[in-house]
Protein backbone atom coordinates (compact mmCIF):
# COMPACT_ATOMS: atom_id res chain seq x y z
CA UNK A 1 0.00 0.00 0.00
CA UNK A 2 1.77 3.44 -0.55
CA UNK A 3 1.63 6.21 1.91
CA UNK A 4 -1.59 7.82 0.38
CA UNK A 5 -3.81 4.90 0.38
CA UNK A 6 -2.18 4.23 3.92
CA UNK A 7 -3.02 7.51 5.54
CA UNK A 8 -6.80 7.12 3.44
CA UNK A 9 -7.38 3.32 4.98
CA UNK A 10 -6.21 4.76 8.44
CA UNK A 11 -8.41 8.08 8.91
CA UNK A 12 -11.12 6.61 7.44
CA UNK A 13 -13.54 6.75 10.66
CA UNK A 14 -12.79 11.11 10.65
CA UNK A 15 -12.75 10.90 7.20
CA UNK A 16 -16.31 9.57 6.79
CA UNK A 17 -17.80 11.46 9.60
CA UNK A 18 -16.38 15.02 8.18
CA UNK A 19 -17.15 13.92 4.67
CA UNK A 20 -20.55 12.31 4.64
CA UNK A 21 -21.64 15.28 7.15
CA UNK A 22 -20.41 18.25 4.62
CA UNK A 23 -21.59 16.62 1.83
CA UNK A 24 -25.25 16.24 3.77
CA UNK A 25 -24.85 20.06 4.76
CA UNK A 26 -24.67 21.46 0.94
CA UNK A 27 -28.31 21.49 0.31
CA UNK A 28 -28.03 24.24 -2.22
CA UNK A 29 -25.45 26.02 -4.59
CA UNK A 30 -25.32 29.01 -2.72
CA UNK A 31 -24.09 29.13 0.96
CA UNK A 32 -26.53 30.14 2.72
CA UNK A 33 -26.08 30.75 7.30
CA UNK A 34 -28.00 26.97 7.35
CA UNK A 35 -25.26 25.48 5.90
CA UNK A 36 -22.51 27.02 7.14
CA UNK A 37 -23.98 26.31 10.47
CA UNK A 38 -24.46 22.36 9.71
CA UNK A 39 -20.46 22.35 8.62
CA UNK A 40 -19.67 24.03 11.91
CA UNK A 41 -20.94 21.67 14.09
CA UNK A 42 -19.56 18.96 11.79
CA UNK A 43 -15.69 20.50 12.38
CA UNK A 44 -16.50 21.02 16.03
CA UNK A 45 -17.83 17.33 16.30
CA UNK A 46 -14.67 16.13 14.23
CA UNK A 47 -12.86 18.34 17.75
CA UNK A 48 -11.01 20.68 15.19
CA UNK A 49 -11.50 23.10 18.11
CA UNK A 50 -12.73 26.67 18.04
CA UNK A 51 -9.89 28.56 16.83
CA UNK A 52 -9.46 26.12 13.61
CA UNK A 53 -12.99 25.93 12.97
CA UNK A 54 -13.46 29.57 13.01
CA UNK A 55 -10.87 30.09 10.50
CA UNK A 56 -11.83 27.69 8.14
CA UNK A 57 -15.86 28.89 8.54
CA UNK A 58 -14.07 32.43 7.89
CA UNK A 59 -12.70 31.29 4.76
CA UNK A 60 -15.79 29.24 3.73
CA UNK A 61 -17.86 32.47 4.42
CA UNK A 62 -15.23 34.34 2.23
CA UNK A 63 -16.22 32.23 -1.03
CA UNK A 64 -18.06 35.08 -3.49
CA UNK A 65 -21.30 34.53 -3.17
CA UNK A 66 -21.75 33.92 -7.23
CA UNK A 67 -19.75 31.30 -7.06
CA UNK A 68 -21.15 27.36 -8.01
CA UNK A 69 -20.46 26.26 -4.54
CA UNK A 70 -20.47 22.34 -4.05
CA UNK A 71 -19.41 19.76 -2.19
CA UNK A 72 -16.40 19.14 -3.58
CA UNK A 73 -15.28 22.76 -3.55
CA UNK A 74 -15.84 22.84 0.18
CA UNK A 75 -13.82 19.44 0.65
CA UNK A 76 -10.81 20.87 -1.32
CA UNK A 77 -11.22 24.70 0.20
CA UNK A 78 -10.99 22.97 3.95
CA UNK A 79 -8.26 20.28 3.04
CA UNK A 80 -6.36 23.58 1.41
CA UNK A 81 -6.61 25.22 4.25
CA UNK A 82 -5.92 22.47 7.32
CA UNK A 83 -3.12 21.77 4.81
CA UNK A 84 -1.13 25.10 5.43
CA UNK A 85 -1.85 24.67 9.10
CA UNK A 86 -0.17 21.28 9.41
CA UNK A 87 2.70 22.05 6.87
CA UNK A 88 4.18 24.26 9.63
CA UNK A 89 3.92 21.14 11.97
CA UNK A 90 6.54 18.60 9.41
CA UNK A 91 9.40 17.55 10.52
CA UNK A 92 11.28 14.74 10.51
CA UNK A 93 12.26 13.53 13.84
CA UNK A 94 15.59 13.40 12.49
CA UNK A 95 17.11 16.29 10.60
CA UNK A 96 20.02 15.99 8.23
CA UNK A 97 22.51 18.29 10.51
CA UNK A 98 21.88 16.10 13.71
CA UNK A 99 24.75 15.42 15.53
CA UNK A 100 25.26 11.42 16.57
CA UNK A 101 24.58 9.95 18.88
CA UNK A 102 20.87 11.17 19.51
CA UNK A 103 18.90 10.43 22.90
CA UNK A 104 14.90 10.15 22.43
CA UNK A 105 13.11 10.03 25.82
CA UNK A 106 9.31 8.84 25.42
CA UNK A 107 7.15 10.08 27.73
CA UNK A 108 3.10 10.28 27.68
CA UNK A 109 0.18 8.95 29.78
CA UNK A 110 -0.27 5.44 30.45
CA UNK A 111 -1.72 3.60 27.43
CA UNK A 112 -1.12 5.90 25.03
CA UNK A 113 1.23 4.35 22.92
CA UNK A 114 4.94 5.02 23.80
CA UNK A 115 6.24 1.26 23.53
CA UNK A 116 4.35 0.04 20.69
CA UNK A 117 5.42 3.23 19.47
CA UNK A 118 9.53 2.64 20.15
CA UNK A 119 9.06 -0.27 18.09
CA UNK A 120 7.48 0.72 14.96
CA UNK A 121 10.40 3.90 15.42
CA UNK A 122 13.01 1.38 15.69
CA UNK A 123 12.53 0.24 12.22
CA UNK A 124 11.99 3.68 10.75
CA UNK A 125 15.57 4.27 12.35
CA UNK A 126 17.42 1.29 12.29
CA UNK A 127 18.93 2.16 8.48
CA UNK A 128 22.48 0.68 9.61
CA UNK A 129 22.64 2.47 12.47
CA UNK A 130 23.12 1.12 16.00
CA UNK A 131 20.17 1.55 18.30
CA UNK A 132 19.59 0.96 22.56
CA UNK A 133 16.69 0.74 23.78
CA UNK A 134 16.42 1.43 27.76
CA UNK A 135 13.27 0.60 29.96
CA UNK A 136 12.80 3.18 32.14
CA UNK A 137 9.11 1.71 33.06
CA UNK A 138 10.64 0.20 35.93
CA UNK A 139 7.91 -0.76 37.60
CA UNK A 140 5.61 -3.35 35.80
CA UNK A 141 7.59 -6.96 34.47
CA UNK A 142 5.08 -6.91 31.99
CA UNK A 143 6.20 -3.43 30.31
CA UNK A 144 9.75 -4.61 30.36
CA UNK A 145 8.82 -7.63 28.43
CA UNK A 146 6.57 -5.86 26.14
CA UNK A 147 9.80 -3.13 25.06
CA UNK A 148 11.98 -5.86 25.33
CA UNK A 149 9.87 -7.77 22.80
CA UNK A 150 9.64 -5.12 20.06
CA UNK A 151 13.65 -4.44 20.33
CA UNK A 152 14.75 -7.82 19.63
CA UNK A 153 12.04 -8.18 16.86
CA UNK A 154 13.32 -4.78 15.08
CA UNK A 155 16.52 -5.16 15.82
CA UNK A 156 17.80 -2.83 18.68
CA UNK A 157 20.01 -3.67 21.56
CA UNK A 158 18.39 -3.72 25.15
CA UNK A 159 18.87 -2.46 28.58
CA UNK A 160 17.28 -2.87 31.32
CA UNK A 161 17.63 -2.83 35.32
CA UNK A 162 16.33 -4.26 38.11
CA UNK A 163 12.52 -4.47 38.45
CA UNK A 164 11.78 -1.23 41.09
CA UNK A 165 15.24 0.29 40.25
CA UNK A 166 15.38 4.15 40.15
CA UNK A 167 14.38 4.87 36.38
CA UNK A 168 16.55 7.53 36.63
CA UNK A 169 19.69 5.74 37.19
CA UNK A 170 18.32 3.02 34.76
CA UNK A 171 18.75 6.00 32.11
CA UNK A 172 21.71 6.90 32.97
CA UNK A 173 23.48 4.00 32.92
CA UNK A 174 21.89 3.75 29.42
CA UNK A 175 23.55 6.98 28.22
CA UNK A 176 26.57 6.08 29.98
CA UNK A 177 26.50 3.04 27.43
CA UNK A 178 25.32 4.68 24.33
CA UNK A 179 28.29 6.87 24.52
CA UNK A 180 31.06 4.17 25.71
CA UNK A 181 29.52 1.40 22.88
CA UNK A 182 29.33 4.16 20.49
CA UNK A 183 25.21 3.63 19.60
CA UNK A 184 23.86 6.16 17.32
CA UNK A 185 20.41 6.34 18.71
CA UNK A 186 19.05 5.76 22.49
CA UNK A 187 15.44 5.37 22.80
CA UNK A 188 14.05 5.99 26.29
CA UNK A 189 10.93 4.43 27.26
CA UNK A 190 9.29 5.46 30.45
CA UNK A 191 6.00 5.05 33.09
CA UNK A 192 2.81 6.45 32.26
CA UNK A 193 1.39 6.08 35.74
CA UNK A 194 2.43 6.91 39.19
CA UNK A 195 0.37 7.55 42.00
CA UNK A 196 -0.61 10.69 40.86
CA UNK A 197 0.59 13.52 37.91
CA UNK A 198 3.23 15.12 40.22
CA UNK A 199 5.15 12.43 40.84
CA UNK A 200 5.47 11.52 37.20
CA UNK A 201 6.23 14.85 36.10
CA UNK A 202 8.78 14.97 38.78
CA UNK A 203 10.37 11.47 37.95
CA UNK A 204 10.48 12.55 34.34
CA UNK A 205 11.91 15.52 35.36
CA UNK A 206 14.72 13.72 37.35
CA UNK A 207 14.93 11.03 33.81
CA UNK A 208 15.64 14.18 31.86
CA UNK A 209 18.00 15.85 34.07
CA UNK A 210 20.50 12.78 34.64
CA UNK A 211 20.12 12.15 31.14
CA UNK A 212 21.43 15.62 30.44
CA UNK A 213 24.16 15.71 32.92
CA UNK A 214 25.82 12.07 31.33
CA UNK A 215 25.08 13.48 27.95
CA UNK A 216 26.35 17.04 27.99
CA UNK A 217 26.14 18.44 24.56
CA UNK A 218 24.06 15.73 22.85
CA UNK A 219 21.29 15.77 21.19
CA UNK A 220 18.12 15.19 23.35
CA UNK A 221 14.68 15.04 22.10
CA UNK A 222 11.44 14.91 24.13
CA UNK A 223 9.00 13.19 22.17
CA UNK A 224 5.49 13.28 23.37
CA UNK A 225 2.82 10.33 22.83
CA UNK A 226 -0.77 11.39 22.96
CA UNK A 227 -3.44 8.60 22.36
CA UNK A 228 -5.80 10.01 19.58
CA UNK A 229 -8.54 8.94 20.71
CA UNK A 230 -8.69 10.90 23.79
CA UNK A 231 -9.49 13.92 21.01
CA UNK A 232 -9.66 17.22 22.21
CA UNK A 233 -8.58 15.87 26.01
CA UNK A 234 -5.15 15.68 24.48
CA UNK A 235 -4.68 19.49 24.39
CA UNK A 236 -4.71 19.32 28.54
CA UNK A 237 -1.78 16.76 28.19
CA UNK A 238 0.43 18.72 26.30
CA UNK A 239 -0.32 21.64 28.97
CA UNK A 240 0.85 19.37 31.57
CA UNK A 241 3.64 17.30 29.87
CA UNK A 242 4.83 20.98 27.95
CA UNK A 243 4.79 22.86 31.39
CA UNK A 244 7.71 20.63 33.15
CA UNK A 245 9.18 18.99 30.46
CA UNK A 246 10.67 21.03 27.26
CA UNK A 247 8.55 18.59 25.09
CA UNK A 248 10.50 19.01 21.56
CA UNK A 249 8.08 16.62 19.27
CA UNK A 250 4.76 14.91 19.47
CA UNK A 251 3.49 11.52 17.78
CA UNK A 252 -0.20 11.10 17.78
CA UNK A 253 -1.07 7.66 17.84
CA UNK A 254 -4.36 5.17 17.31
CA UNK A 255 -5.98 8.23 14.60
CA UNK A 256 -7.05 4.84 13.20
CA UNK A 257 -9.38 4.14 16.09
CA UNK A 258 -11.64 7.60 16.20
CA UNK A 259 -13.49 9.65 14.33
CA UNK A 260 -12.06 12.80 16.68
CA UNK A 261 -8.85 12.92 14.32
CA UNK A 262 -9.64 16.43 14.12
CA UNK A 263 -7.57 17.31 17.26
CA UNK A 264 -4.53 16.75 15.45
CA UNK A 265 -5.92 19.98 13.87
CA UNK A 266 -6.26 22.09 16.68
CA UNK A 267 -3.02 20.64 18.30
CA UNK A 268 -0.73 21.93 15.19
CA UNK A 269 -2.38 25.34 15.34
CA UNK A 270 -2.44 26.31 19.07
CA UNK A 271 1.02 24.73 19.74
CA UNK A 272 4.56 24.87 17.53
CA UNK A 273 5.77 21.63 18.04
CA UNK A 274 6.15 19.23 15.02
CA UNK A 275 4.06 16.70 14.74
CA UNK A 276 6.86 13.61 13.56
CA UNK A 277 4.12 10.33 13.38
CA UNK A 278 1.23 9.52 13.64
CA UNK A 279 0.15 5.82 14.40
CA UNK A 280 -2.67 4.41 12.42
CA UNK A 281 -2.28 0.52 13.69
CA UNK A 282 -0.74 -1.95 15.79
CA UNK A 283 1.37 -3.57 13.94
CA UNK A 284 4.88 -2.33 12.95
CA UNK A 285 4.20 -0.41 9.87
CA UNK A 286 1.37 1.31 11.28
CA UNK A 287 3.56 4.25 12.22
CA UNK A 288 3.68 7.09 9.36
CA UNK A 289 5.32 10.26 8.65
CA UNK A 290 3.45 12.94 9.66
CA UNK A 291 3.23 14.74 5.92
CA UNK A 292 0.40 17.76 6.24
CA UNK A 293 -0.99 17.56 2.16
CA UNK A 294 -1.17 13.43 2.53
CA UNK A 295 -2.97 13.97 6.01
CA UNK A 296 -5.29 16.45 4.96
CA UNK A 297 -6.39 15.32 1.92
CA UNK A 298 -7.15 11.51 3.12
CA UNK A 299 -9.24 13.27 6.27
CA UNK A 300 -11.23 15.23 3.13
CA UNK A 301 -11.26 12.49 0.93
CA UNK A 302 -9.45 14.65 -2.02
CA UNK A 303 -7.80 12.58 -5.07
CA UNK A 304 -4.35 14.93 -5.19
N1 LIG B 1 -5.23 0.92 16.95
C1 LIG B 1 -4.05 1.35 17.42
N2 LIG B 1 -3.57 0.87 18.58
C2 LIG B 1 -2.39 1.32 19.04
C3 LIG B 1 -1.63 2.30 18.33
N3 LIG B 1 -0.51 2.55 19.06
C4 LIG B 1 -0.57 1.76 20.16
N4 LIG B 1 -1.70 1.03 20.17
C5 LIG B 1 -2.17 0.07 21.20
O1 LIG B 1 -2.41 0.77 22.41
C6 LIG B 1 -2.13 -0.06 23.52
C7 LIG B 1 -1.21 0.64 24.50
O2 LIG B 1 0.05 0.81 23.88
P1 LIG B 1 1.43 0.85 24.67
O3 LIG B 1 2.50 1.02 23.67
O4 LIG B 1 1.55 -0.30 25.59
O5 LIG B 1 1.24 2.20 25.53
P2 LIG B 1 2.19 2.83 26.65
O6 LIG B 1 1.55 2.50 27.96
O7 LIG B 1 2.19 4.29 26.40
O8 LIG B 1 3.54 2.22 26.49
C8 LIG B 1 -1.57 -1.35 22.94
O9 LIG B 1 -2.58 -2.32 22.89
C9 LIG B 1 -1.13 -0.96 21.54
O10 LIG B 1 -1.15 -2.04 20.64
C10 LIG B 1 -2.17 2.81 17.09
O11 LIG B 1 -1.61 3.67 16.42
N5 LIG B 1 -3.38 2.30 16.70
MG1 LIG C 1 4.72 1.28 27.91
Amino acid sequence: MNIVNKFRSGLIKTSNFLTSNIIHSITSKKINPEIIQDIETTLISADLGLEVTDHLISKIKATKINDHVDSTFILKLLSNEISQILLEREENIIKTDDILPIIFLFIGVNGSGKTTTIGKLIKKIRNNKKILVAACDTFRAAAIDQLKKWSKSQGADFFQGSINQDPASVAYSACEMTKNEKYDYLIIDTAGRLSNNTNLLNQLIKIKSVTNKSAINLTIKTILVLDGTNGSNMISQVETFGKSLDVTGLIITKLDGTAKGGALISIAKKYQIPIHFVGLGEKEDDLLEFKANEFSQSLLNIEN
